[in-house]
């Protein structure tokens, strides 16, 4: 199990935290998704087949990139 905390600027309220959780949920391997409107934090947890290359560049095509 890997598991990584990025901070997401663009994250702004209740929306964005739905949007970054359902979409990342989505991703085969990935096994949890904790995003915060307040800290601007998304913790990720996952195995395989999921990749943190994959992860950040999901988080990037839908526009929340991590810092
Ligand atoms: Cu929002």
């Amino acid at each position: 199990m890997n598991q990584k905390t990025v901070t997401v600027p663009a994250i702004n309220c209740g929306h964005c935290v739905n949007t970054i959780q359902l979409e990342l949920g989505d991703l085969p391997g990935v096994t949890q998704v904790v995003a915060s409107a307040d800290t601007k934090q998304v913790n990720i947890s996952w195995q395989d087949p999921a990749s943190w290359t994959e992860i950040e560049a999901l988080l990037v095509e839908i526009d929340f990139p991590p810092q």
